[in-house]
């Protein structure tokens, strides 16, 4: 638990979305001493020799750890559940199957949601100037979530979280893509609405919203 005596050891660098906000998230949930190192990935920050010396794909969120130095969100965000998590806070499942079912929906959300879908749609519209307009990519970008989302939706009758009983990885995963969808303007189902409402009046996930967005660093 934080102590103000202690330095943090732990840095997390990145703010302004989806992806910054997933580790923010659990190092709240965690109640870690961190220190969060707000850089946008659009404002040149990330070009700095400081920042591209711990990340030279200069791009956020990176994670600090004393002597371990490495980036991608849901990497980084397993990380600190497995290192610092426990049954009083958020954890791995113990089981292997359930583990596995953990697996496969954290690639799937991951994979089709947020890299397939979400980012393309941002990548030719918002940053069309950087990555090139392609308004017919965006269209089947949006075609191809809502297809995934209705599926997902359909697995959240009835659930509380994504696996098992708890809040885990695959929830951190799948809220800050909703999340990111609802900006996007998706019309969420019922159960993806009734399941993200549940999850969002959590007070760690307040504070990381809070923390993450407070100033509008998007990209
Ligand atoms: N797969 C990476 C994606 C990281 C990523 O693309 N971050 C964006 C912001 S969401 C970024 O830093 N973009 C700056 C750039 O590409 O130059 C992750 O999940 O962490």
């Amino acid at each position: 638990m934080k102590s103000m005596n202690d330095l943090p050891t732990i840095k997390i660098w990145g703010a302004g979305t989806a992806r910054t906000f997933r580790p923010v998230w659990i190092a709240e949930e965690l109640g870690l001493n961190y220190q969060h190192v707000p850089i946008g990935p659009r404002t040149g920050e990330t070009q700095t020799a400081e920042y591209t010396r711990l990340n030279p794909k200069q791009k956020v969120p990176c994670l600090v750890d004393g002597e371990l130095v490495f980036s991608e969100s849901v990497a980084i965000s397993r990380y600190l559940i497995a290192r610092y998590g426990d049954r009083s806070t958020i954890t791995a499942p113990e089981c292997l199957e359930l583990r596995a079912k953990e697996d496969e929906w954290v690639c799937y959300v991951y994979g089709e949601l947020d890299e397939t879908s979400l980012y393309v749609m941002r990548r030719h519209d918002a940053l069309k100037q950087i990555f090139g307009e392609a308004p017919q990519a965006v269209a089947s970008a949006r075609t191809y979530a809502s297809r995934h989302l209705s599926l997902i939706a359909a697995h959240l009758e009835n659930r509380d979280f994504v696996v098992g009983d708890r809040l885990g990885l695959a929830d951190i995963i799948l809220v800050s893509c909703l999340d990111w969808a609802a900006r996007y303007d998706f019309e969420l189902e019922n159960s993806l609405l009734t399941y993200r409402d549940s999850i969002a009046q959590r007070e760690a996930y307040k504070k990381a919203i809070a923390i993450n967005y407070s100033a509008s660093r998007g990209g």
